[in-house]
This record gives structure tokens, sequence and C-alpha cells, in this order.
């Protein structure tokens, strides 16, 4: 057996050296580092997906059942925290965009290495504040609002201290990949020649530096507002709940797109690669991620349309928020024209990236019912919200990271997974996510508030529906988390250099990649945008 490894993985690399669990903890390659974060952040998938149905069990049926009203409010604010800050704003960034960025552009490493190790220790700390908090878990909502967020017995300061240490390592791993980009280019790697994954990454690490520090004072001054009593939110103490409303906001629109621009960079790697043909309309992909970026930093406060923000506001907002669909539209035809005519290849990472396009598709048509003043008045805090955002952080942003991890799993590993349970997998990740959400578009439109552990009876076919969606939905992710987890540790079926056939820089070294990720630099030369990527790249 150690021959036949021998034979498949003649060369050392990042895995297998150096060894042992003190080199792996103090790391500073980026490939052990992404694969650090991606098992911390799965185990938050984990925790947040158990949060998830329970409470979906509690709503099987009208009536009190499993767990009570506190319990449920604790619930949803626990999924909420572990699902946004823990697993998806870390998510294909800190994972994919460590692993990949630096193999695309030909670089050894990122800028600064020890930095990014750094990164994902204030990430473990800011884990285990949130841990403390379980103590006496917070039941606010992920969203923290003023005044109810000083007014509640629940651990508030640690859980918001959790999330405020947890915004360093975002902001951190975003100037790292910022200057990586600007700085570690291999001659040729031009920025009209970087793979759409890049561009994707560097508009996310634009938003996570500029962003980022906003929450952080926000939650900074709650947690002041908290411990001393000094009046900014809390109109008790003179302070204005709105403003919190803005500042939380001013983020937390923004980090939508920290989840979903990643996702759109992998879907743009996958697309032309499984459609055999050059990716439709490369500047206009890529500048789309830029526009989305910017946009977004001027949209936050369609949450709002019902705090009591002027009418003016209100429409801005509202008409603004309309723009956001252009450029994304434009990405939806861009993959839709790429795939035109292509001679097709239906693996499972293709799977998951035409899966995305629906879902997508999906989050951003009912986006604009929300973003028009009028409809979401109605719409506001029922069930037709959440089943909006979990078509665009979980359709978009979860499947896109699936899609990655299949696609790059040879790449990482040297192996490939079982291509068979990789499908099957996929078809009840799709029909279980679909299944636990349309029924929810419905339930909002009839007027079901979200945040409630009960409901009237009227509420409760497709309330169960929703619920054996959820289960399908989990197993699904499970069975396919357990195939490439399988075939990691005990596949003997070796991946080839490329068994995709991309031309991109990172396939042109071995798998898993030496320490050092390429014997020479790579010299980009003659270039036109291949199968996503450069068609010409010699890995001399
Ligand atoms: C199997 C998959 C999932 C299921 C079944 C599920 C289910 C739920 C349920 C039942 C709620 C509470 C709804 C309410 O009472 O208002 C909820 C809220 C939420 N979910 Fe999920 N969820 C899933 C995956 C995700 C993922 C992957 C994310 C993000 C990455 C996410 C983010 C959120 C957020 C932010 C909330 C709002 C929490 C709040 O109201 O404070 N969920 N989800
Ligand atoms: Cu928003």
């Amino acid at each position: 057996m150690t021959s036949h490894q021998h034979a498949a993985n003649p060369a050392q690399n990042y895995l297998n050296h150096p060894k042992g669990v003190w080199s792996w903890l103090t790391t500073t390659d980026h490939k052990r580092i992404a694969l650090l974060y991606l098992f911390t952040i799965l185990l938050s998938f984990f925790a947040g997906g158990v949060a998830a149905l329970v409470m979906r069990t509690e709503l099987m049926f009208p009536g009190h059942d499993l767990v009570s009203a506190d319990t449920y409010n604790r619930l949803f604010t626990l999924h909420g925290v572990l699902m946004i800050f823990l697993f998806i704003v870390p998510g294909i960034p800190a994972t994919m965009g460590n692993f990949l960025l630096p193999l695309m552009i030909g670089a050894k490493d990122v800028a600064f290495p020890r930095l990014n190790l750094l990164s994902y220790y204030i990430y473990v700390i800011g884990a285990l504040f949130g841990v403390a908090a379980l103590a006496n878990p917070v039941d606010t909502g992920w969203t923290f609002y003023t005044p109810y967020s000083m007014d509640t017995g629940t651990s508030v300061v640690l859980m918001t201290a959790a999330a405020f240490i947890l915004g360093f390592s975002s902001i951190l791993t975003g100037l790292n990949f910022i200057v990586t980009v600007h700085k570690l280019r291999a001659p040729g790697m031009t920025w009209s020649r970087l793979p759409v994954f890049v561009w994707g990454t560097y508009a996310t690490a634009v938003i996570q530096t500029l962003a980022t520090p906003v929450v952080g004072i926000t939650l900074l001054l709650l947690i002041m507002e908290r411990l001393m009593g000094v009046g900014i939110f809390d109109p008790k103490l003179g302070g204005d709940p709105v403003l919190f409303q803005h500042m939380f906001w001013f983020y937390s629109h923004p980090v939508v797109y920290i989840m979903v621009l990643p996702a759109f960079g992998v879907v743009g790697e996958i697309i032309p690669v499984f459609s055999r043909k050059p990716l439709f309309g490369y500047r206009i992909v890529c500048l789309s991620s830029l526009a989305i970026a910017i946009i977004g930093f001027v949209v936050w406060a369609h949450h709002m349309f019902v705090a009591g923000i002027s009418d003016t506001a209100a429409i801005y907002f509202s008409i603004i928020t309309f723009a956001v669909a252009i450029p994304t539209a434009i990405k939806v035809f861009n993959w839709v024209s790429t795939m035109y005519k292509g001679s097709i290849r239906f693996d499972t990472p293709m799977l998951y990236a035409m899966g995305f396009v629906f879902l997508f598709l999906v989050a951003g048509t009912t986006g604009i019912y929300l973003a028009a003043l009028a409809a979401d008045v109605f719409y506001h805090d029922t069930y037709f919200v959440v089943a909006h955002f979990h078509y665009t952080i979980q359709g978009g942003a979860v499947i896109g990271l699936m899609a990655a991890l299949h696609f790059w799993f040879p790449k990482m590993t040297g192996k490939m997974y079982n291509e068979t349970v990789g499908k099957i997998a996929w078809i009840l990740v799709f029909i279980g996510f679909n299944l636990t959400f349309i029924p929810q578009f419905g339930l909002g439109m009839e007027g079901m508030p979200r945040r409630y552990y009960d409901y009237l009876p009227e509420f409760q076919s497709m309330h169960s529906l929703s619920t054996i969606g959820a289960y399908v939905n989990a197993f699904g992710y499970s069975f396919a988390l357990f195939n490439l987890l399988w075939a990691w540790i005990f596949s003997k079926n070796y991946a080839p250099a490329n068994p995709y056939e991309s031309l991109s820089l990172e396939w042109q070294t071995p798998s898993p990649p030496p320490t050092e990720n390429f014997v020479e630099t790579p010299i980009v030369t003659d270039w036109t945008y291949g199968y996503g990527t450069p068609l010409k790249s010699g890995a001399h």
C-alpha cells in the first residue's frame, strides 16, 4: 500500500511534509491554513445545522412540541450567529480563497503568511467567546437590535464581543488578499488575465476591509452602552435605536456580498471548464463584481423600510436597490451564454454550479419583491424574508462552497471522490433545499411572521413540508461531505494531474501541490481566455 501511494504521489507535498500536529498548528502555508479554516467552519456549519433542525422539528406541527418560546428565541439567534459569523463570512474566502489565490496567480504564498495564521487564531479566539456565551445563550436574533439587546439578561456582551473579534480575522484576511493580488502576481499575470475567482475574492476583500470596521465599532458601542450606560442607542438613555440599525446594516448588507461574490467567482471558473467554452464576456463579469461591491455599500436601509425612516430616504433606498439587479443579471446572462451551445459535462461540480445559477436567480427575483417599498411593507419580518435570504446565503454561498469543494478536491487532496455518490448527494441537497424554502415563500405571503415558535393550524401543511425538506437537505449535505472525507482518507483512486482539463494556473502544478506551490515561478505568456482561465500559461 505504501509503495502504491508512493507511486501515485512521488513528490513531497504540502500535506505530507512537514509531519505532525504541531507543524499543522504553527503552519504559515496558505494551503494548510485553508484546511484549518475548512475544518473549523464546517464544525460551525454542523452545529448551526443541528440548531436549524431542532427549530424545524418544533415547527413540524402547530402547538408546543419540543422547545419553549424562550429556547426557540435562543436557537434562532445561535443558528444565525453560527451560520453568519462563524461559517459563511469566513466561508469561501478563508478556505478556497486561501488555498487558491496564490496558486491561481502563480505565487508561493500570500503576502503575509504569519498574519494569515494570526487571522486564523483570532477567529478561534472569537469562536471561544461565542462558546462562552452559551452559558446563557442570547435571544436577540443575530441582529442584536437595541433596545431589546440592552434589556435582555442573556450573554449579549460575550456574543457581540465574539462577533467583534471575528471581524478582525475577516479584516486581516481581506487585507492580506488585497496586497497579495497587487504584489505577488507571476510575470505576465496582468489584471486583465486574472481568473474570475481572483476577481471575486479581490472584490470581497475590499468589502471586508471597508465594511467590517463599521460593525466592529457598532458592536463595541453596544458593549459600552451595556456595561457603562453611555446613551447612544437606547432611548431610555437618550440614544437612538434607529441609529443602531443604520450602523448595523451598513455592514450587514455588504456582508451578503462577502458571502456571495466569491461564490460567483467559483461558478465563473467551473461553468467554462464543464461547457468546454471560454467564459462569455470575461471583462464585464469581472467589472460587475466590482460594481456589485460598490453599489452594495449604498443600499443598506432597504432593511429598514418599516423602521420609521423618511419617505424620501425609503424611496431612494428602494430605487437604488433595484440597481443591484443590473450587474447581477449581467452575470447570470454571461453564465448562461457560456453554457449555450457548449458540450456540457454534468459532473458533480457542474451540477452544483448550475444549481447555484437557478437558486440564485430565485434569490435575486424575490429580492426585487423586497426592494419594492410598497411590497416590503407587507413582506417585512415574514417567512418570505426567511426564504429569500436562505436562497441567497445557502442557495448562493453554501452551494458555491460545495461546488468549489468538489471541483478543487483533487487539487487539495490528490484523490478523486465517488462521482455517483456525489451526484446522489447533490440531488438530495437540491430537492431538500427547495422543499424547505419554497413553502416558506407561500407562508410569508399568507402572513406567517418569522421568529415565532408556534403558528395557527392553517399554516401547518406548508410548515410540515418545510420541515421534511430540511431533513432531506441536511442529509444531502452530510452525505456529500462524508463522501469527500471518506475519499480523502481511504480512497486509492488518485487524481490525474488535471482531471477536469482546466487551463488555469493552479492545475499546472502537481496535486497535491508542493509546499512552495510551483517548482519554478510560472510565466504567463500568450493569453486568451480559455475554459475560464488563461489558455497558455507556461508553468515551465
Ligand atoms: C438545512 C439548512 C437550514 C435550515 C433548515 C434553516 C432553518 C432556519 C430556521 C428554522 C430559521 C428561523 C426562522 C424563524 O423562526 O424566523 C432560520 C433563520 C436563519 N438562518 Fe437558517 N437554516 C438553514 C441554513 C442556513 C444557512 C446555511 C445560513 C447562513 C449561512 C442560515 C442563516 C440564517 C439566518 C441569518 C437566520 C436568521 C436568524 C434570526 O432571525 O436572527 N441558515 N434558519
Ligand atoms: Cu440588504
